[in-house]
């Protein structure tokens, strides 16, 4: 039953049921209407109650009943019918009130809410507005201001900061459907005028243009490219100049010019791929998801330097104690008040949220490897040097319990001779986390030939558990996220060798929707990391001037700009210079310098290239496509489970626009034959750019008629598979 109905002595109580989060799936709007009407002409109902079975309100509309077109209608239908009930309606929340949901609750008279209950209008996420009165009805209640806040950013509002809005009338630590019901009895008889927001008047504010056109211009810089936070601001408009009628209107055919971008159906494949790369299953064996994880208590983190520090406070947020390693004294302080500066912070939050400092684990710092000899699981963050990996590593096996998980934070390292040298290569994995850790959302788990399935269960748990989003890959140099980004990078480099600045690849590309252009993302993660490693592995320098820097690695096109970069002690943000120059104080603002200019064209000259402008649509192309064919070359070895996979990687590690679905959704939007038609001629022209050669499995998805991305893996079928 979607709904269902029982009277306590003269309320009715309604309850939504639809596990597992009470969406209001049409037959749930269904059954709904049908019982309040039913409640509503029962004489003997003084008053009704609206509440969720299974912990829940409601999460909204049923995002799975979605198609081309938005079928909210009728919520608001429903909505209008409650508001206009003659008996008082109290919604009863639990859990969580979203979406449609929070608009279900605000169209009833009252609302009560217990203490953990969180509420909000979460459309803007999925690349819709509130479209069932929510952007009318809400700023009726609680103002302009804090109605666009809340429904511009789709933030959740914890029910104690919902009572200080106005939004729920009383928050209550005990049964929620009895204090609803006692609520009820309370308010029967009282006029209930006031209480239906499509009559409320809004609040007049004087600054209203100005704070509409601050929040336009808010809007368009922070989620660049995205149409849904312009839509919300401008339904909120609507709710302060025109009738509600008109505002309702208005909603709808801001909805209806919504899903013609594209925008939501991208977003909302976003939403699942999100859900979906958690119930992963592997074609070559056994399913780590019908595994049960082990259970962790305590964790070490070895080395606490710009990762490690930030793992530990993911730890200590998810209330895990750890204890914490360095190499040497001056080290474990530096690391010390790091980790204590961070920690400040976390505790503010909770205090902001009523909570105290016991819900987060304790760190203890030492330089004593014997101090991990009880800890569950362990994660390693020492430089990205094999040597010293393996040296911790065979250090652990002795240390640590039998049991214990070790895991690697390296970013790209040969997680197989890592476990090489353990007793134990089945409990080690590696737990690739994204900079700055205790913010980032993605979690790459790199799966070694040897890792058990218990063991990738545990590590994709502990994602979970630390609020992350895990994505399980296989075993490659540098994984997926980062292995993708070579040929994208390459790209950038060669556009800047032809005639580009830095600034105009990063402007085109920040255009298309990406947080942050290539050269401000290389100059913000030090270009002498990469550089250090291409020495090590004898790629480059050190170089003796004049001698030109070499076009040319192993008889393929190379950009030794980087290299040339690092060797003037231009290593990026750190150094004050990089690809841009950085001024102090901030030292982080990104300025183009003229000395670039000089030294492109110099470096051009040098090597007789020919200076030629390009366009950003080329820019765009030729980045993108390299980073799309490379996703391809890894669902063709099998390094990760599906498109979905590499999208949720970008999109929530690499600044991809999400509202662009991620790079393999985006390539089947944009048309498979195109990105095809557009490599192969790159490719032809420039035979000595491997990475532009189109993959088999791009060409095989064409030559079958690019059957839609959810058919994607069946054309996997028996290619090589490593997960
Ligand atoms: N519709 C359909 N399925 C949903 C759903 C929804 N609204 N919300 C969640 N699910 C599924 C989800 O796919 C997963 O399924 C399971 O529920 C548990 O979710 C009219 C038009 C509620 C905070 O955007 O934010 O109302 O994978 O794994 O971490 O104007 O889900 O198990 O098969 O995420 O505890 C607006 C979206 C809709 C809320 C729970 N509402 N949901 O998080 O579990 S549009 C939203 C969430 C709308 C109106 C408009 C979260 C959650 P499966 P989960 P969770
Ligand atoms: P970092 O140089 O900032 O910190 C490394 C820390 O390890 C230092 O504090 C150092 O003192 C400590 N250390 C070195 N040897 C040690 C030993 N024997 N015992 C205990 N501690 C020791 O490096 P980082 O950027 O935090 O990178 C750590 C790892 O995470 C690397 O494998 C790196 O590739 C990976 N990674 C880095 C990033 C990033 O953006 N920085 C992102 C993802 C992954």
């Amino acid at each position: 039953m979607a709904a269902t109905r029982r009277l306590s002595h003269t309320v009715a109580v309604i309850i939504l049921n639809h596990p597992p989060v009470n969406a209001l799936s049409s037959s749930v709007r269904q059954s709904l209407l049908k019982e309040f009407g039913e409640a509503s002409k029962d004489p003997l109902v003084e008053a009704i109650v609206l509440t969720g079975a299974n912990g829940k309100f409601s999460a909204g509309a049923d995002i799975r009943e979605f198609s081309t077109s938005a079928a909210t209608a009728s919520l608001e239908f429903i909505n209008a019918t409650i508001e206009g009930s003659t008996k008082p309606v109290v919604a009863a929340i639990e859990g969580v009130a979203l979406g449609g949901g929070l608009e279900l609750a605000l169209s009833c008279h009252y609302r009560v809410a217990n203490t953990q209950a969180f509420v909000g209008l979460p459309e803007v996420l999925i690349g819709i507005l509130p479209a069932a009165g929510g952007t009318q009805r809400l700023p009726r209640l609680i103002g302009v201001p804090a109605a666009l806040d809340m429904i511009v950013r789709g933030r959740h509002v914890p029910a104690g900061e919902a009572f200080q809005l106005g939004i729920v009338d009383e928050v209550v630590n005990s049964d929620i459907v009895d204090a609803a019901i006692q609520f009820a009895r309370k308010v029967v008889g009282q006029s209930l005028d006031a209480r239906r927001l499509s009559t409320k008047p809004i609040q007049p504010i004087t600054n209203l243009g100005t704070l509409l056109d601050t929040a336009v211009e808010k809007a368009t810089r922070q989620f660049r490219g995205a149409q849904a936070p312009l839509a919300c601001i401008e339904a909120v408009k609507a709710s302060v100049y025109l009738p509600f009628h008109k505002g309702i209107e208005k909603e709808q055919e801001l909805i209806k010019s919504l899903w013609a971008t594209g925008q939501p159906q991208a977003l909302q494949y976003a939403f699942f791929s999100e859900r979906n790369v958690g119930k992963w299953t592997t074609p070559s064996g056994g399913r780590w998801d019908r595994v049960p994880p082990r259970s962790f208590q305590t964790a070490g983190v070895i080395g606490l330097g710009t990762m490690g520090r930030g793992i530990v406070i993911s730890l200590l947020k998810a209330n895990i104690p750890v204890i914490a390693i360095e190499q040497d004294a001056k080290q474990l302080d530096l690391g010390r008040n790091a980790v204590d500066s961070l920690l400040k912070r976390e505790f503010e939050k909770l205090k902001q949220q009523g909570k105290t400092a016991s819900e987060l684990g304790s760190v203890q710092f030492t330089l004593d490897f014997g101090e991990l000899k009880h800890v569950d699981l362990i994660i390693e963050a020492v430089y990205e040097n094999m040597k010293l990996k393996k040296e911790i590593f065979k250090k652990l096996s002795f240390i640590a319990k039998p049991d214990a998980f070790l895991c690697t934070n390296t970013s790209g390292l040969n997680i197989d001779e890592i476990a090489s040298v353990t007793d134990r290569p089945q409990q080690v994995i590696g737990t690739h986390f994204f900079s700055p850790a205790n913010i980032m959302r993605l979690l790459e788990v790199v799966r070694g030939c040897h890792t058990s399935l218990t063991t990738i269960a545990t590590a994709m748990n502990l994602g979970k558990t630390l609020g992350k989003v895990a994505v399980l890959v296989g075993n490659c140099p540098l994984f997926v996220g980062n292995r993708m980004l070579g040929p994208y990078l390459e790209q950038a480099s060669y556009l800047v060798e032809e005639g580009c600045n830095p600034e105009d690849v990063d402007q085109a590309l920040e255009t298309f929707g990406f947080a942050m252009g290539p050269f401000r993302m290389m100059d913000l993660a030090g270009l002498d990391v990469g550089w250090r490693s291409r020495m090590e592995k004898g790629l480059t320098g050190p170089r003796v001037p004049p001698e030109a820097p070499a076009r040319q690695r192993n008889g393929n096109r190379y950009s030794p700009l980087a290299d040339m970069l690092c060797e003037l002690g231009r290593f990026g943000q750190k150094s004050g210079k990089g690809w841009y120059r950085y001024e102090k104080p901030s030292g982080r603002n990104a300025k183009p310098d003229p000395w670039m200019r000089e030294f492109l064209e110099k470096y051009r000259r040098d090597h007789q290239i020919v200076h030629h402008p390009v366009n950003p649509q080329e820019i765009q192309e030729r980045c993108v496509y390299a980073l799309i064919n490379e996703g391809f070359r890894v669902l063709e070895e099998g390094i990760a489970s599906g498109p979905e996979d590499i999208d949720v990687i970008y999109n929530n590690g690499y600044g991809f626009p999400k509202y662009r679905g991620g790079p393999m959704y985006y390539a089947y939007t944009t048309g498979l034959s195109k990105v095809l038609g557009a490599l192969e001629s790159y490719y032809k022209a420039n035979s000595d750019v491997p990475s532009m050669k189109p993959t088999f499995l791009l060409k095989k998805i064409v030559a079958v008629g690019e059957p839609s991305i959810k058919e994607w893996k069946t054309q996997l079928g028996n290619l090589n598979n490593k997960l």
